[in-house]
C-alpha cells in the first residue's frame, strides 16, 4: 500500500493538491478539515463544538480526529492507499496512526512536507477567505492562530517522521502546477523502491 502523509502549515497546499493526486495515484483522500466541515454542515453535535475550535484558529481534540480516521480505514478496506490531508496534526495522532495502520498490515510511506514563506500563507488563507465563506479564513487574527497552533503542536511531527527516515521536504511556492509536479515525481519515485 502507499500511505503518504501530506504535511504543511495552514494554506501550504495539502487541501489542493491531494485532490489532484488521489486521481493520480488512484489513493483515497483522507482530510480531517473536511470531515470536521461535512459535521458542522449537518449539524451534529460534534460539528458545533469542533466549530467554536475551528472559528477560533485552535486545533479540535486528538480522539475527536483519531476516531474519525479509524472510521475511514474501517471503511476503506479494500484502499490501494491513502493520502492523510491535515492528520496527523500532533504526535499523539502521529502515534495513533502508526497503530491503526500497523493493525491493517500496512504503514506510513512517506511524509510529503509542503514548505511555504508564512507571509504567502497569510495571503492564500485570506484570499480564499473573501470567496469561500470559511469563517476561519476570513480573519487574519485567526490566520495568525493557526499558524501558532502549527508551530507549537504540529511542527514537531517533522522529527517524528524525519526519525523513521520517512520525511521528505518539497518547495511549496510557485504554482498550483509547478508544485504538483514535484509531489508527483516524488510519490512515483516512492511506488519504485
Ligand atoms: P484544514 O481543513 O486541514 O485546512 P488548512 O490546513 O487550513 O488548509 P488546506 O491545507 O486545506 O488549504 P490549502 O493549503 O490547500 O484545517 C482547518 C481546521 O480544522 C484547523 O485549523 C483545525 O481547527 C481543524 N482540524 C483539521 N484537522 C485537524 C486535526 N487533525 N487535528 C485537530 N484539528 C484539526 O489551500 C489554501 C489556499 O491556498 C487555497 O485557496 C488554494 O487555492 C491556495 N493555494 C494552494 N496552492 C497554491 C499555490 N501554489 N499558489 C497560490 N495559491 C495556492
Amino acid at each position: 500500500m502507499l500511505n503518504i502523509v501530506l504535511f504543511g502549515p495552514p494554506g501550504a497546499g495539502k487541501g489542493t493538491q491531494s485532490k489532484k493526486l488521489v486521481e493520480e495515484f488512484k489513493l483515497i483522500h483522507l482530510s480531517t478539515g473536511d470531515l470536521l466541515r461535512s459535521e458542522i454542515q449537518a449539524g451534529t453535535e460534534l460539528g458545533m463544538e469542533a466549530k467554536k475550535l475551528m472559528d477560533a484558529g485552535k486545533l479540535v481534540p486528538d480522539a475527536v480526529v483519531i476516531g474519525m480516521i479509524r472510521q475511514k480505514l474501517q471503511d476503506n478496506k479494500q484502499a490501494e492507499g491513502f493520502i492523510f490531508d491535515g492528520f496527523p496534526r500532533t504526535q499523539k495522532q502521529a502515534e495513533a496512526l502508526d497503530e491503526l495502520l500497523e493493525n491493517e498490515g500496512t504503514s506510513i510511506t512517506m511524509m510529503l512536507a509542503l514548505e511555504v514563506e508564512e507571509e504567502e500563507l497569510v495571503k492564500r488563507l485570506l484570499e480564499r477567505g473573501k470567496e469561500s465563506g470559511r469563517a476561519d479564513d476570513q480573519n487574519e487574527e485567526v490566520v495568525r492562530e493557526r499558524l501558532v497552533e502549527y508551530e507549537n503542536k504540529t511542527a514537531v511531527l517533522r522529527n517524528y517522521y524525519q526519525q523513521q527516515d520517512k520525511f521528505q521536504g518539497v518547495n511549496g511556492q510557485g504554482s498550483i502546477e509547478e508544485v504538483y509536479q514535484r509531489l508527483s515525481a516524488s510519490i512515483a519515485a516512492a511506488k519504485q523502491d
